[in-house]
């Protein structure tokens, strides 16, 4: 088996992790089992290996960059089944007003479904997973990858171990997180070593039933990605795409990480982490949340490009933060991730340089278009590209032209690569102690109603912007039309405990006497003017002039004036120099009726989905809210 080339690290598992690899190895019943050292040498192999069997394709233009496409079936995260499970019910969900929804799959007719996550009762579901797992890597290798979220040298790092019977996953794994022989290390200096177990499968065993689309095995009828918080495990089944297959990155930096965050005192959250240098050389680090595929990587790698001299932003991470105050009250995050794994489409020369610089070399494409002259392509890149002298062929290897009804690339297509190769990376982003977090900013895709950018009153304020944040939905899970969503703290798809409770600990670690809490924000980049549907704001790098704004007020410039939403820029004070044809007062308008519609969607959100579980703060927030605008 050409996976197998050495397998001598078997030797050198902590009994704990033997005794899991045993027991999943007896279930899933792989021919071969491959712990992975997370060496140059084993990554090649698998490359190579994975090129032999068509599941990847090399890149005929750049150097050690690979390219996947998927069986069309399996293009996003799945939030449907994606659950979480637990003793207890009202750990993990709130009870909807009117009932769950009702169950469409006779196989799982007690997942209990609602607009804030899905459960089901643990012991239900391992006899669900049970009969999927096994014999589920028959012919395949199964590879033990052990893996850190977080620094080595970091003590609030974490590890985990995922088993897979995917290559795909390994090699994507090694960019996202710091993996190999070096955490098995790690793992073997204490007595009994705490990590969380990850198990993951394709769910095809060899020889197939049905034919492979595209040489890329999975199992849409039977996918299921789901998460035992009580047991630190993790278990996926059917996908082997990111965020359903890749373990640490939602399932455990996110999901389980919420959890231990909450039991421990700290924040995990689907957040950029930047650091932001003004002219006059200062340097304050800003986090935000912002839902899928909303803008967090091109925010977090922002190219300034003079639009305000002097002004720097470095990039500590594009997804996901941990965060904890530290001695002296202040919040320090740090990137749990060792890569990115960014939204395709969109990426340009003129939205974000610096990412298209970045997967130049050492990356793995998902979904993405091809070049006659060996280069990726997707839609955003038309006018990098010649297309004049090249043919397209699209992510489902058909040819494409300009004006195709489909796209060329599919719309939640990735790249994967190492977060050192970004030329913007902050000097500090691997620091142990994390970089300290001076504002944190919310936003969304808000077409209409909601200004460019405005302040909140207070920590319960922010803590309430954060839980009433609405979005268009994206490609990035299976919704197909847009709609507006609610999306609190850009956390919907991944929370994994009671949501009421996740508000009430957000609301309670700012409670602490003695904090230098940061201040919080809302932002909207995606304005439309109503006749003509274009952006009203031109974003991207343009965006600096909100940081700038955000930067001023961190350091209390009387530019603000108070408005029944929040604080508001004061007239004039954005930097607009050098932007023509900007509506500005379109871009700040606060109009009555359409915020007193949105109060009214709140609260039906909140009693419908959170209903005796939401903290009374929240309710207060709302109350004043509403009498505010009620003002207008
Ligand atoms: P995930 O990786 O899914 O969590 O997404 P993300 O939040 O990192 O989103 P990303 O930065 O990749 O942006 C998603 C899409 O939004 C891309 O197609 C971008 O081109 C687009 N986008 C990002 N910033 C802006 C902006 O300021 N204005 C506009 N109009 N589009 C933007
Ligand atoms: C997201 O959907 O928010 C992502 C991509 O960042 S995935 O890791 O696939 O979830
Ligand atoms: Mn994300």
């Amino acid at each position: 088996m050409e996976y197998c080339a050495k397998n001598q690290l078997l030797d050198k598992l902590p009994k704990e992790l033997l005794s899991y690899v045993q027991e999943k190895s007896e279930l899933c019943k792989p021919d071969h089992i491959y712990v992975c050292d997370g060496s140059e040498e084993e990554n090649k192999m698998l490359l190579a290996a994975m090129e032999k069997n068509g599941e990847i394709r090399k890149s005929k233009k750049h150097k050690n960059c690979w390219l996947a496409t998927t069986d069309p079936r399996d293009v996003a995260r799945v939030e449907s089944r994606t659950i979480i499970c637990t003793k207890n019910q009202h750990d993990v969900v709130s009870t909807p007003k009117s009932g769950f929804r009702p169950i469409v799959d006779p196989n799982m007719p007690n997942i209990k479904q609602t607009a804030l996550g899905n459960w089901m009762d643990t012991d239900e579901m391992i006899l669900i997973l049970n009969e999927r797992f096994n014999g589920c890597m028959k012919g395949r290798t199964m590879f033990v990858i052990p893996y850190m979220m977080g620094p080595f040298n970091c003590p609030y790092s974490k590890i985990g171990v995922e088993l897979t019977d995917s290559p795909y996953v390994v090699c994507s794994m090694r960019i996202m997180t710091r993996m190999g022989e070096r955490v098995l290390n790690e793992l073997n200096k204490v007595e009994s070593p705490n990590f969380i177990k990850c198990l993951h499968s394709v769910g095809v065993p060899l020889p197939a039933q049905e034919p492979i689309i595209n040489n890329w095995p999975c199992n849409p009828a039977k996918t299921i990605i789901t998460h035992f918080p009580e047991r630190n495990e993790i278990i996926t089944f059917g996908s082997g795409y990111g965020g359903n297959s890749l373990c640490g990155k939602k399932c455990f930096a996110l999901r389980i990480g919420s959890i231990l965050a909450k039991k421990e005192g700290w924040l995990a959250e689907h957040m950029l982490i930047m650091g932001v240098t003004n002219p006059k050389g200062e340097k304050k680090y800003f986090c935000a949340a912002f839902p899928s595929a909303c803008g967090k990587t091109n925010l977090a790698m922002l190219q300034n490009r003079d639009i305000i001299p002097g002004y720097k932003i470095e990039c500590v991470g594009d997804d996901i933060a941990w965060m904890r105050f530290d001695e002296e009250g202040r919040l320090r995050a740090i990137n749990p991730e060792f890569g990115f794994f960014g939204v395709a489409p969109g990426t340009s020369q003129s939205t974000n340089p610096i990412a298209l610089e970045m997967i130049k070399e050492d990356t793995i494409f998902t979904n993405v278009a091809e070049t006659s002259n060996g280069d990726v392509y997707w839609e955003g890149l038309e006018n990098d590209v010649d297309l004049n002298n090249v043919t397209i062929t699209s992510w489902k290897n058909q040819p494409w032209q300009k004006g195709s009804k489909e796209p060329a690339a599919h719309p939640n297509s990735r790249f994967c690569t190492y977060a050192s190769r970004c030329s913007i990376i902050d000097p500090n982003w691997e620091s142990p102690e994390g970089v300290p977090i001076e504002a944190i900013i919310f936003g969304g895709r808000r077409p209409t109603g909601v200004p460019l950018v405005y302040e909140v009153f207070d920590w319960d304020h922010g803590v309430f912007v954060g839980a009433t944040m609405r979005s268009e939905s994206t490609a990035a899970a299976e919704f197909t039309n847009k709609q507006i969503m609610n999306d609190p703290f850009a956390m919907r798809p991944f929370l994994a405990y009671n949501f009421g409770q996740y508000l009430s600990h957000w609301l309670s670690i700012g409670q602490k006497p003695g904090l230098k809490l940061p201040k919080m924000f809302h932002v909207n980049w995606f304005l439309k003017d109503p006749i003509t549907n274009q952006f009203l704001w031109p974003g991207f790098g343009e965006n600096i002039r909100i940081i700038d704004w955000i930067f001023r007020r961190l350091n209390n410039e009387n530019c603000a004036i108070k408005s029944p939403i929040g604080y508001l820029p004061e007239k004039g004070s954005i930097n607009l120099t050098n932007l023509k044809n900007i509506n500005i007062n379109q871009l700040f308008h606060i109009q009555k009726d359409f915020w007193l519609k949105e109060c009214k969607s709140i609260r039906e959100y909140f009693v419908e989905n959170v209903n005796d579980d939401l903290p009374k703060e929240m309710w207060t927030q709302l109350d004043l809210l509403e009498n505010r605008i009620q003002q207008i």
